[in-house]
């Protein structure tokens, strides 16, 4: 069982400005973003992602791997993507993390990101097969980055550090009206990993 902060403790909680979006900094411990950074970094077989975009298969910049339950099937970026199993710091992180979010997460998409040119750009996480009355929910480890928020309406814009072991609420609004991406940067930056804890509405599969 992983131990963290209350989700109520003032001192680690901030509401964005962005409705429906709730940043709890630091919300893990400096050893355990230690110990889970290098769990995932081992236990994940980190693959190249192939997106398809403007009609192109391309490979997107960075590494990934989608985990869930049976007949989580989720398409994304064109593309249909059947679930590997949970590893055990997966599962152990979707119940600390389903607990904090009042929701059972069914899958997660692993991210990692090597360098400062590995990137992710402006999307909504608005695909149809995601559950439309549930929270997604993110945790990063390692290097800190920046995420770039703007308003579907063009009026907004806003930028958002995410540092080692920030979790990240988005509750379903935020999805409708505002697209989101990691920049690349210049700077000298480490590997860092993020977890994208998920609700699926499941399809039935022979697997
Ligand atoms: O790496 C991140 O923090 C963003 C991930 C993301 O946008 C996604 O999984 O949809």
């Amino acid at each position: 069982m992983i131990r963290v902060r209350a989700r109520r403790d003032t001192r680690n909680f901030e509401i964005m400005k962005i409705e429906g979006l709730e940043q709890l900094p630091g919300h893990f411990s400096t050893s355990q973003c230690g110990h889970f950074f290098e769990l995932l970094r081992s236990e994940i077989d980190w693959q190249s992602e192939e997106i398809k975009l403007f009609g192109k298969t391309l490979l997107a910049p960075r590494l990934s791997s989608y985990r869930g339950d049976r007949g989580a099937l989720y398409r994304y970026s064109g593309v249909d993507r059947i679930p590997e199993p949970w590893t055990p710091a997966l599962s152990e992180l979707r119940e600390a993390l389903s607990r904090l979010a009042g929701v059972e997460f069914n899958s997660v998409l692993c991210l990692l990101y090597r360098d400062g040119s590995d990137s992710m750009g402006l999307h909504s996480d608005d695909e149809r097969d995601l559950d439309p009355q549930a929270p997604i929910c993110s945790v990063s480890f390692g290097a800190t980055r920046v995420m770039l928020w703007r308003s579907k309406d063009g009026m907004h814009r806003e930028k958002l550090e995410l540092g080692d072991g920030d979790v990240l609420i988005m509750q379903p609004g935020v999805q409708r009206a505002w697209k989101h991406g990691i920049a690349k940067t210049r700077r000298k930056v480490d590997e860092r990993i993020n977890l994208t804890f998920r609700r699926i509405m499941k399809k039935v599969t022979g697997r």
